[in-house]
């Protein structure tokens, strides 16, 4: 199995980063992993014995996926076609399953899985907040597997340990909180966060708009308000293309229209 060190080196070619590892319970239901056809003897159905989490801080994967054949072909979803292809590999190459925060619902809890992993904040733009990387994170896969390397044992967190709940969302963080003004909720012009939950149907009519047009050019102004994290603030061409998949998959819908 790959050690930690092993697997960041695997993953930075594509400028991809390990977010930290987190050991399942027993009682925990996460897919099997496949049968490896180089060992037949292992048993198909196992449990994965470790959660590593992969993802992205600030922009520095952004040169190499647009450097990819993903991004360049025209097809729909570049960025997670290039993350299954990049994720089904490395699962593929220690007998893992590659697992994805993106495709249809029911979604795999990536915000609670990644809580597990390294520590993270709540806060109040549904993003988690990261002490260093600040809000400018995300994940692209996590890598079930079927045992841990001895030398990592140590380090990952044992299967006891912090089991994020629903409760997270509404602990307020000490980060958050202590930051004055919280300038993230004063920023969106449409006041998307300040009814105690993202009102999604207000910020994707105003970034429809010729209105919301910083929103579309510049990426979400909340996101862009918060003072943490500032030095991996994703470049405008990135945020840029997160916007524009976001609008493409939420048309506008005017306001005040019932259902018919
Ligand atoms: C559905 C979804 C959305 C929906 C949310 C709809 C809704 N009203 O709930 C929409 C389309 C709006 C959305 C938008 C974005 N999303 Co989104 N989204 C997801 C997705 C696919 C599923 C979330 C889910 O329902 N999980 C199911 C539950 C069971 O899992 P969970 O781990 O318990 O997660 C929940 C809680 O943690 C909760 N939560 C955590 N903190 C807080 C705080 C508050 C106040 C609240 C109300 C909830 C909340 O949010 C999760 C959903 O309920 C996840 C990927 C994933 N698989 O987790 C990404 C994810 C949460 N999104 C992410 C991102 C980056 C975005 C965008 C910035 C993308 C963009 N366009 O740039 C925007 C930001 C919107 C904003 N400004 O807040 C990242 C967050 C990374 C991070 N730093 O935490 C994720 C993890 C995807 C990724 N690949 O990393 N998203």
């Amino acid at each position: 199995m790959p050690t930690r060190q092993e697997l960041q080196a695997a993953l930075s070619p594509f400028g991809l980063v390990l977010r930290g590892g987190w050991r399942p319970t027993a009682d925990e239901v996460l897919p099997s992993l496949p049968s490896s056809p180089s060992s037949p003897s292992s048993p198909s159905g196992q449990a994965p014995a470790v959660v590593w989490m992969v993802g992205v801080a600030g922009s520095g994967f952004w040169p190499l996926f647009k450097a990819s054949a993903f991004f360049q072909d025209g097809l729909p979803d570049p960025l997670d076609r290039w993350s299954r292809h990049v994720g089904e590999a490395l699962a593929q190459r220690w007998g893992g399953l590659a697992l994805f925060p993106f495709g249809p619902p029911p979604y795999h809890p990536f915000q609670t899985w990644a809580a597990r992993a390294e520590p993270l904040q709540a806060s109040p733009l549904m993003l988690r907040m990261h002490a260093t990387y600040g809000l400018w994170h995300a994940y692209r896969f996590a890598l079930a597997l079927p045992s841990i390397a001895t030398a990592d044992l140590a380090q990952s967190s044992p299967p006891e340990a912090t089991v994020a709940t629903d409760n997270t969302r509404t602990i307020p963080t000490d980060i958050c909180v202590a930051c004055d003004g919280q300038p993230c909720l004063a920023a969106c012009p449409v006041q998307a966060f300040s009814q105690g939950g993202f009102q999604l149907q207000a910020c994707v009519n105003h970034v429809h708009q010729p209105a919301g047009q910083a929103c579309h050019q510049n990426g979400c102004q909340s996101r862009q308000a918060c003072p943490q994290g500032t030095p991996y603030r994703y470049h405008r061409e990135h945020q840029q293309f997160h916007m524009q998949a976001f609008l493409a998959s939420h048309p506008p819908v005017p306001t005040g229209m019932g259902p018919v």
